[in-house]
């Protein structure tokens, strides 16, 4: 079994319900366990600002399913919860992004691991410290000496830890 981290978000329809939606199909994903859940933030949309907050989380899963694998049950979770997706860096109804997989650094055309953008966005890094204050990307970097992990007065926690249990 590999650790793997999970970036969530979404700003279009029900974005709690579709983050608590997303946690539990990803503890029912084959031969994979849910460890840990971050709490809930709410964060200014980065990119484009003609579109609604986010709400954001990382999740945590050890997995016997491939990067690639993973990644493919990853997207049938986001079209399960129809997801929408006008244009790129645009709403969506559900993200769910690879941020790291074990010490793995991969690069094909459909998979970057680690995610490219996760060491620029507090509302990444700060859930990952979460649930990983030792949280090391493969290139030696800690996750809480990153700029991002100081985030600024707009991140907001919305929930603590459990709210995905209904
Ligand atoms: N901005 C925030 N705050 N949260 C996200 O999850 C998010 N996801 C994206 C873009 C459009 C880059 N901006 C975001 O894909």
């Amino acid at each position: 079994m590999y650790p793997a981290f999970i970036g969530l978000g979404a700003n279009l329809g029900q974005p709690r319900e579709q983050l608590v939606y997303a946690v539990q199909a990803m503890a029912s994903l084959p031969d994979t366990r849910l460890t840990h859940v971050s709490r809930l933030y709410g964060s200014p949309p980065i990119g484009p600002q003609d579109q609604p907050d986010y709400v954001n989380a990382v999740a945590r899963l050890e997995t016997a399913l491939t990067p690639h694998r993973l990644l493919a049950e990853l997207q049938a979770i986001e079209n399960d919860a129809g997801r929408v997706r006008e244009r790129h860096w645009g709403p969506r109804t559900l993200d769910l992004d690879l941020l790291l997989y074990a010490d793995d650094e991969i690069r094909t055309v459909n998979l970057t691991v680690p995610h490219p953008e996760m060491v620029h966005r507090a509302f990444v890094i700060v859930p990952l410290l979460d649930i990983a204050s030792d949280a090391v990307l493969p290139n030696g970097a800690k996750a809480a000496s990153l700029q991002a992990a100081t985030p600024g007065p707009d991140l907001l926690v919305l929930a603590e830890s459990g709210w995905w249990q209904t």
